[in-house]
């Protein structure tokens, strides 16, 4: 049982503190509370989806590991797990749908052929349970990506295939975003690249580029459906060479107004996704963040509150572009209870919106302004010892989910009444 009255008083506590160096808590809570993140469905089963023959993760440049019992089987295992998962972050948040995922009927509906009607039990869902959507193409585990090269294949029919594909994805998302009152985030990620070193980079990206161009052919209200694209620094058998690079679609996005989507897996160990956005949006008005975990060459470990995803936390509120940022999770992990791990990811980042949020902003900038570098970093580090814990605790208290770490208990219930009796 949690102690509520114990929260409340610690909370106040916190107040008196955070009041003392300038940080009005209300205001903070009132901005966190309007902060959506875009749950990704495809943690609830490993990436499998409901295609018909059941499709299989293989290749794309992407690996799920471990085999956890009690992954969903069908859309209404998943449903039932999204909102148990739901029901432990606080907040009102979004679903982040991949076109696998649609509900086909018994048989084969291939990528190139799928159409809203797919996605109506979804978006009658999202509607019930107060979710907005949004969608992504799938461009791997198919044997159209068997080759390793899916919009910029050397193929034309191949890549055929896959504008087909992805030009639909863009239709329906726009169908979801009408239905639901919500743009609905249409990002695109191929898994094109090559194990070693190729000689000819230039002509898989022309067509790439080539590719692009066809696929966002038909303009869609952004009231219904917004575009992005997601680079990737390399995967799994694309270890020399990956089309999508950072700078392809950075052009790509900045020449045609895209949104970039960046996923914190996807660069250079040393590299700061934080210190991009700064950047970024002084050219684009939006991006679409993935936030992931990297460890070693795994881009999607289960999000925890590192210092990471905190930096790119702080980097969003001091830009002051928290409208500007959309923020989706990105991980898939096997090994663990499922729904833990979703709850996991997002209640971190969440954690890490909360500390960024009541952050002595305003302290900072006059310190900063003023030379006086030293209390700049003592400021900094002052900080990071407030009681923002409290803060959190309440704040979940108030939303109406478990505070602390109570919410590990249901997720044990959750996997002794459901999810444990799965046979897989
Ligand atoms: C892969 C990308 C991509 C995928 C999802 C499933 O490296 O991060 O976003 O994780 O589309
Ligand atoms: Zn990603």
């Amino acid at each position: 049982m949690t102690n509520d009255s114990e929260i409340k008083r610690s909370y106040l506590l916190a107040k008196e503190r955070y009041d003392r160096i300038g940080v009005n808590i209300d205001g903070v809570l009132e901005k966190l509370k309007n902060i959506s993140l875009s749950l990704h469905c495809w943690q609830g089963d490993d990436l499998g989806g409901f295609e018909k023959p059941n499709a299989h993760l293989e290749g794309g440049g992407i690996q799920v590991t471990g085999n956890y019992p009690g992954k969903a089987r069908t859309i209404d295992e998943l449903r039932m797990d999204l909102k148990k998962a739901y029901s432990l972050i606080p907040g009102l948040h979004r679903l982040n749908l991949h076109a696998i995922y649609g509900e086909f009927g018994t048989g084969l509906v291939d990528r190139n052929e799928i159409s809203p009607d797919h996605y109506k039990g979804w978006i009658d869902w999202a509607k019930q349970e107060n979710l907005k959507l949004d969608f992504n193409a799938t461009c791997f585990s198919h044997p159209n990506a068997d080759s390793g090269f899916t919009l910029s294949s050397k193929d034309k029919v191949i890549r055929e295939f896959w504008i087909e594909h992805v030009r639909r994805c863009r239709s329906i998302s726009a169908y979801m975003g009408q239905e639901l009152k919500s743009p609905c985030i249409h990002n695109l990620w191929i898994p094109d690249g090559t194990k070693d070193i190729p000689v000819d980079r230039w002509t898989h990206r022309a067509l790439l580029k080539e590719a692009l161009d066809k696929v966002y052919e038909t303009e869609y209200n952004p009231s219904k459906m917004k575009d992005s694209l997601e680079s990737k620094l390399f995967g799994i058998g694309s270890e020399a060479f990956v089309v999508g690079s950072h700078e392809f679609y950075m052009g790509y996005a900045i020449s045609k107004g895209k949104m970039l989507c960046l996923d914190l897996g996807h660069f250079h160990p040393t590299e700061s996704v934080a210190d991009k956005i700064s950047a970024i949006l002084q050219f684009l008005d939006e991006i679409l963040l993935h936030v992931s975990r990297g460890v070693r060459w795994d881009s999607d470990h289960v999000v925890i509150m590192n210092d990471e995803v905190r930096n790119l936390a702080e980097e969003i509120v001091r830009s002051n572009a928290l409208d500007n940022i959309h923020i989706a999770l990105d991980f898939f992990d096997a090994s663990m209870n499922r729904v833990g791990a979703w709850v996991i990811g997002a209640r971190a980042t969440l954690k890490a919106l909360l500390i960024a949020l009541l952050q002595p902003l305003e302290k900072l900038k006059n310190v900063e302004n003023e030379g006086d570098l030293f209390a700049r970093l003592a400021v900094m580090e002052e900080a990071r010892a407030m009681p923002y814990g409290a803060v959190w605790n309440y704040y979940c208290l108030k939303m109406d989910v478990p505070p602390g770490d109570f919410w590990i208990e249901d997720v044990h219930r959750y996997e002794t009444k459901v999810t444990n009796k799965r046979k897989n």
